[in-house]
């Protein structure tokens, strides 16, 4: 693409959860890569990321220090959801090409203003974290799909659950924040675009706050009949799940239950569930990374682009529209630049 080192050194913007995962993994496990700088306001925690993923990575307090940084050849954002639109831009304005977790921002209107200026640059240069593309399961279902295997897909059936919500969840995060995976996951398994949602929510009982809608279902129409339903509940209690069947005309497909075997003893049957999604999706963080760095030193990027992570902010705009006015609410996605038309592999 346009990094030319041999060895990219990115550098990671947040030293949480996802952030140690991508070091990790791009210090340990990927060719080609190295960890060139950690920023995160706490220090402590930056440095111990740094020490981990080798001798001499930087450690920064400052963003836009770690993004300009001469050394630093790409970038990974893992800060929360809100900082994300704004250090994208810094990283375009700097011409770095950038991973950016997702929501690529928390509104349309801000993804918009990335797009419009990933294309004023003529060159793809940013990835987002629709990791479940890389899933092992999901892909398997995927490429079923693709094959013809179950006919003409009508239905994606998904459920998405967490163990207990984040702190400050509303009713809104949990759409911009959770449901946006899942968005994404209809367009790109069925290879459609949405045309029409209808949101409806309950407040469970299963934690304190008695306001937030907790449980959410989420049907789409993708138009040429098909649809989805998605059930996103937060507040899940016994672990973390994402699920998913597809019904086609010719047959149905579901992925695999589970990272573990199904064991059968003293009248039991069953698996362990994921605590979260860093022990759901190992093999998918890993992939995405590798794929990344292996694009970043080829022609272009292939994965989840600035295009899909504005077209899933719009649908999670619709979403909250339909969530608030009780009833269904079309979606019209606007006219793809020519930039993302050609997606590579
Ligand atoms: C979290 O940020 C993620 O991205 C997880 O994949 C998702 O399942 C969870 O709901 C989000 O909070």
């Amino acid at each position: 693409m346009n990094v030319d080192s041999e060895v990219i050194s990115v550098g990671v913007i947040g030293s949480g959860g996802m952030g140690a995962r991508h070091a990790e993994t791009l210090s340990g496990t990927i060719s080609g890569a190295r960890v060139g700088g950690v920023m995160d306001l706490d220090r402590p925690r930056a440095e111990e990321l740094a020490a981990n993923c080798g001798s001499d990575v930087m450690v920064f307090e400052d963003e836009q220090e770690l993004i300009r940084h001469g050394d630093i050849d790409a970038v990974v954002i893992t800060t929360p959801d809100e900082t994300h639109a704004g250090l994208v831009m810094e990283c375009l304005q700097n011409e770095k090409p950038v991973f950016c977790e997702k929501p690529l921002a928390t509104t349309a209107e801000d993804a918009r203003k990335i797009v419009d200026a990933e294309v004023e640059l003529d060159r793809k240069m940013i990835q987002v974290g629709f990791m479940r593309r890389y899933d092992p399961q999901h892909l398997s279902v995927k490429n079923a799909i693709d094959s013809g295997e179950i006919g003409r897909p009508v239905l994606f059936k998904g459920t998405h659950r967490n163990i207990g919500a984040l702190e400050g969840t509303s009713s809104e995060s949990i759409l911009v924040n959770s449901a946006i995976h899942d968005l994404d996951s209809a367009r790109w398994m069925l290879g459609r675009e949405i045309e029409e949602v209808y949101v409806q929510g309950t407040n469970t009982g299963a934690a304190a706050d008695d306001e937030v809608l907790d449980l959410q279902i989420i049907h789409l129409n993708l138009g040429g009949g098909s649809l989805a339903n998605i059930e996103v509940y937060v507040n899940a209690g016994y672990g973390y799940e994402v699920d998913l069947e597809v019904v086609g005309d010719e047959g149905t497909i579901h992925i695999a239950p589970a990272n573990a075997p199904e064991l059968r003893k003293e009248r039991y049957a069953g698996h362990p569930v994921e605590e979260d999604w860093l022990e759901r999706f190992p093999d998918a963080y890993v992939l995405e990374m590798r794929r990344w760095i292996e694009d970043l030193h080829g022609e272009k990027l292939t994965g989840p682009d600035a295009w899909d992570g504005y077209i899933s902010l719009l649908a999670v705009e619709t979403c909250i529209a339909s969530l608030q006015s009780g009833s269904k609410e079309p979606f019209e996605a606007p006219q793809c630049p020519q930039l993302y038309k050609t997606r590579g592999a």
